[in-house]
């Protein structure tokens, strides 16, 4: 359909000529993230959302590309922020790290300051209790993807691909009778991903947790157009410290950068941000494409832009200055919720789930929600004795203290 010849057809019918456009103009999205490591798939979440807000796009789905047990209820903790608590989360395979050498704990993603979806989760209204209890991706995919319109959505990748892969291998089943790959080349319009680096390098998604070999077979075996926004582009814009200016304390969004930055007010790289924005602004005048040729993957999961054979794939190049991104990038990443239910504010911290038992004395330091270090070698009596009067955050955590690493490893607990 030609949005253009639609939209002068019906100009005597403004609301019908808005639904039209809206129709076939708006992306679909689907975002496939590996949220709960770096904080950027955050930043790309709220960013979604955002957007969503504006009615540049509709969000379908966020798919998770490891099976973090803190993950999906984090990810539900900013859908219901935003007001769509009851988007869809699906959940990689479990079975799929059972052969690796990579050991996959309840939840990998402490950082120096704690894990920022441990704290969205045991802070903020959700109603999704762990991961486990999520649909695989698999099926939520071949589910939405048989359901919609043929070429009607747009996957945005800003993690490994391993979703992808086992999508494109899926059989038939009660959703649809294609496979996968049939499957996807019916009904996806685009993909985006956040892979790579260009012309050619070794890029985290692409590689880490042997995801080499998932990697090769996504991109080689995908049926559609997809365009890469490749290490180079993110790295280079920096945003987030505008959230402790513009946005609340208690946004989660600037919680979940203050933690994972140990600190206020600072910027981490916009990788996964990049491939959003493209998803659903295209090149916009943002971005130059590079079209001709394709991506080459590695089993090591390194790649490398040939000239031949011409794909459709191609790779982002930057055309508009990195500090008018950074302010495109930062002003929807600071945008607050639009429509729907007002924001609830935190449940109190006595509410809070995954709480531990404290360990012995000596052992902690205390931190608060930023990961300032409060004081160390402490317990919960220590603390109220080291500060007399203090009013309590609402989250603080102790953390079991590394002395050697001056870094906070383990939630252990939570003082309420
Ligand atoms: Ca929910
Ligand atoms: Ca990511």
């Amino acid at each position: 359909m030609n949005c253009g010849l639609v939209a002068t057809i019906l100009n005597t019918a403004r609301l019908i000529v808005v639904l039209a456009f809206a129709a076939c103009a708006v992306p679909n999205i689907i975002l496939d993230t590996d949220f709960g490591g770096d904080v950027d798939d955050c930043g790309a979440l709220a960013v979604l959302h955002a957007l969503a807000d504006n009615g540049e796009c509709n969000i379908l789905a966020v798919m998770l590309s490891v099976p973090d047990y803190l993950s999906g209820p984090a990810v539900d903790v900013v859908n219901t922020f935003y007001s769509r608590p009851d988007l869809p989360i699906g959940v990689a395979h479990r079975d799929i790290f059972e052969d690796r050498t990579f050991s996959l704990p309840k939840s990998q993603k402490v950082m120096a300051c704690g894990s920022y979806a441990e704290y969205l989760a045991d802070n903020y209204p959700h109603d999704v209790a762990t991961s486990d209890e999520l649909p695989l991706s698999t099926n939520l995919y071949r589910q939405i993807l048989a359901s919609r319109p043929d070429t009607s959505v747009t996957i945005v990748t800003v993690g490994y691909l391993i979703n992808i892969a086992h999508l494109l291998q899926s059989p038939p089943d009660e959703y649809s009778d294609l496979c996968g790959r049939d499957l996807v080349a019916k009904k996806v319009k685009a993909w985006s991903c956040m892979g790579g680096a260009y012309p050619e390098g070794r890029e985290w998604n692409f590689w880490a947790l042997n995801m080499g070999p998932a990697t090769k077979f996504a991109v080689d075996n995908w049926p559609r157009p997809v365009t890469f926004s490749g290490y180079e582009i993110g790295s280079a814009i920096l945003t987030g410290s505008t959230l402790a200016e513009e946005t609340p304390y208690d946004n989660p969004i600037r919680r979940a950068y203050d933690i994972y930055l140990c600190g206020e007010g600072k910027n981490r790289e916009s990788w996964d941000l990049t491939a959003v924005l493209y998803a659903v602004r295209g090149l916009a005048d943002y971005w130059a494409a590079e079209t001709n040729g394709c991506n080459e993957i590695a089993a090591d999961g390194s790649n490398a832009w040939q000239a031949s054979p011409d794909k459709q794939h191609a790779y982002l190049k930057q055309l508009k200055s990195t500090s008018e991104m950074k302010d495109i990038l930062d002003g929807l990443l600071t945008q607050p919720p639009g429509e729907g239910e007002p924001y609830k504010t935190p449940v109190a911290a006595s509410q809070a789930q995954h709480r531990l038992p404290l360990g012995p004395n000596g052992s902690f330091g205390v931190f608060d929600a930023t990961g300032r270090l409060i004081t160390r070698g402490t317990d919960r009596a220590c603390f109220y004795s080291l500060h007399p009067g203090t009013r309590m955050p609402s989250a603080v955590h102790i953390y079991r203290y590394r002395a050697e690493e001056n870094l906070a490893a383990r939630a252990v607990g939570t003082i309420h």
